[in-house]
């Protein structure tokens, strides 16, 4: 098929996951002219690259899913409670089909560079085929979690066996069976890719330098008659959906952990503990993510989960981490804890033994070699920055996106950010996206921002900017509320530590969804303060 490129566009999206599908619909809905760039050869984002066994969301898919289209949310049929990546990518297909998105769409086209020419006010956008397009917008749709980082442990690149990363999995699958699989990683991915992994591998070595928290998914099919349910009552669902804290409609808690008996504390995070989820545990109190004390009770609750699940003493105490709950986004599994039961299975604490190397044969820790067929680095993210900081991004005066944020990203609400006219990130750091359902966030970014170029339109504007002083009164917003939480205290890719040299701030905005998009909106019907519009 041939590929044509338009040499100008009223707005460059870079990326066709849910954020840039979503945005490619709204600006065809302004009748404005759009291309998409994606690396990946179809759309889905995080969901066409991450297909690693066990690959699963952590939202509930029937919230987990577009809420602009009723015939869309009617039509479609989800399968389970917490669904799969195909199932997730099948959607993602659905949706480009449905709204033939594919047509404004250029696959295998890596965006690397933007450039702001201030005399036209125009962005000139340049990918890795060579492409060079002119827009008056550039929309970062990027995600949050999508630039893999692999390992800084030599010898990487002399492994004999095959390596993967979970995050860029053959699309063809993978067949551990009767090898020798070592995994290195224990946040969402790990934890999603173990437990199926060891039923293949003849042997699994699990290397564990942080341990995550894990609640139980309680995975199932969906019912019928909940399917019906809810499509009945999507409307007032989605409305509690974005006036919720976390994108997920749920009772708020009333009370401190610590104002109630231990027993019925207990019995609170049983009920939580077997209904499963991301949310449900956190949310039995006001202050698990406030108070080091009520932390600790949810702490303890959870190490005696584990150590009940867990046969062997020493594995079960190696597995209970000991920063705040939470802090870290924790995971949602499906028999995690259960697997380390398996003959075939060993943990290896690499705070006991570090990794010392990747040898020919295996992995090499501070006491022994561990022999390998197979390596699975689940090994997370250059998170929230790192798909942005990547393209060669040059606003006022050529001054670069990377060397602006050289100290941590600085935004305006996690839209804009100053010195980058007509620039949008869809859930950009400095937005509480991270930390919720984020197919909210994404339509909640989305739909501020195609209100804001259509109030352009509207009114003969040509720019819009963030002002500098409005983006450091947010970052010290977004900082002070960081502050009355715990999780600045904790090590992890909020906070940018898990790369080496990356500058330490915790970029997420702490105080809630729903918050957040109260001031978003209020900032919008005040005619967009803190940004300068230019005619
Ligand atoms: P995460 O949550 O960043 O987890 C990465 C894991 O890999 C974590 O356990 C890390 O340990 C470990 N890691 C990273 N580098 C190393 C080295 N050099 N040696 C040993 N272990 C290492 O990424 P995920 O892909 O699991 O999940 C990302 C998000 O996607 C998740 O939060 C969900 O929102 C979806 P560490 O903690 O750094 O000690």
């Amino acid at each position: 098929a041939s590929r044509t490129v338009p040499s100008a566009v009223d707005v460059v999206i870079v990326g066709a996951g849910f954020s840039g599908m979503y945005m490619l619909h709204r600006i065809r809905g302004l009748n404005l002219s759009a291309i998409v760039f994606e690396a990946g050869s179809d759309v889905g984002g995080t969901w066409y690259w991450n297909r690693y066994p066990g690959a699963r969301v952590d939202v509930e898919s029937l919230a987990y899913s577009y809420s602009f289209s009723e015939e869309l949310e009617q039509e479609y049929e989800w399968q389970e409670r917490y669904p799969a990546q195909p199932e997730i990518l099948r959607y993602a297909r659905h949706v480009a089909e449905r709204f033939d998105l594919r047509r404004d769409i250029r696959f295998d086209t890596r965006v690397t560079a933007a450039t702001y020419d201030e005399k036209a006010r125009r962005w000139l956008v340049r990918t890795g085929r060579g492409d060079a397009v002119t827009a008056r917008f550039l929309v970062m749709a990027t995600g949050c979690v999508s630039v893999p980082k692999l390992p800084e442990i030599p010898g990487v690149d002399r492994f004999g066996g095959v390596s993967y990363h979970t995050a860029n999995w053959p699309h063809e699958g993978v067949d551990f069976t009767g090898l020798r699989v070592g995994v290195i990683g224990t946040g969402a991915s790990g934890v999603g890719a173990i437990p199926v992994i060891a039923e293949q591998a003849a042997d699994l070595t699990v290397f564990q330098r942080t341990p995550a928290y894990s609640f139980p998914a309680r995975n199932r099919r969906l019912r019928p008659d909940e399917i019906a349910d809810m499509k009945a009552n999507y409307r007032a669902f989605r409305k509690a959906q974005r006036e919720s804290g976390f994108g997920v409609p749920i009772a708020v808690p009333t009370r401190s952990a610590l104002e109630v008996s231990p027993e019925e504390r207990e019995a609170a995070y049983e009920r939580a503990w077997a209904e499963g989820g991301l949310y449900s545990l956190m949310n039995t109190y006001t202050d698990l993510y406030t108070s080091q004390a009520a932390n600790d009770t949810v702490k303890r609750f959870i190490h005696r989960k584990i150590r009940e699940i867990v046969k062997d003493p020493r594995t079960a105490a190696d597995l209970c981490p000991d920063y705040p709950v939470g802090t870290k986004r924790p995971c949602l599994d499906t028999g995690y804890y259960e697997t380390y039961n398996r003959e075939n299975v060993h943990l290896v604490n690499l705070r006991r033994t570090p990794i010392v190397e990747v040898t020919e044969r295996g992995i090499r820790t501070s006491d022994r070699e561990h022999v390998l067929d197979a390596i699975v680095y689940a090994t997370g993210f250059d998170a929230m920055t790192g798909a942005l900081t990547n393209v060669d991004i040059r606003g006022r005066g050529g001054v670069s996106l990377k060397e602006s944020w050289r100290d941590g990203p600085r935004t305006y609400l996690g839209i804009g950010t100053a010195g980058f006219p007509n620039m949008f990130m869809i859930t950009g750091p400095g937005s509480p996206s991270v930390l919720t359902n984020m197919i909210v966030s994404i339509e909640q970014h989305v739909e501020w921002v195609a209100d804001a170029i259509a109030y352009l339109q509207s009114r003969g504007l040509a720019t819009i900017e963030a002002t500098r002083q409005a983006q450091d009164t947010w970052v010290d917003h977004v900082n002070l509320v960081a502050g009355y939480t715990l999780f600045p205290k904790t090590d992890s890719w909020y906070t940018g530590a898990n790369v080496p040299g990356k500058p330490r701030v915790f970029m997420p905005y702490a105080a809630g969804f729903n918050r957040y998009r109260k001031r978003c909106d209020e900032v919008a019907a005040r005619g967009y303060t803190g940004f300068t519009l230019s005619a």
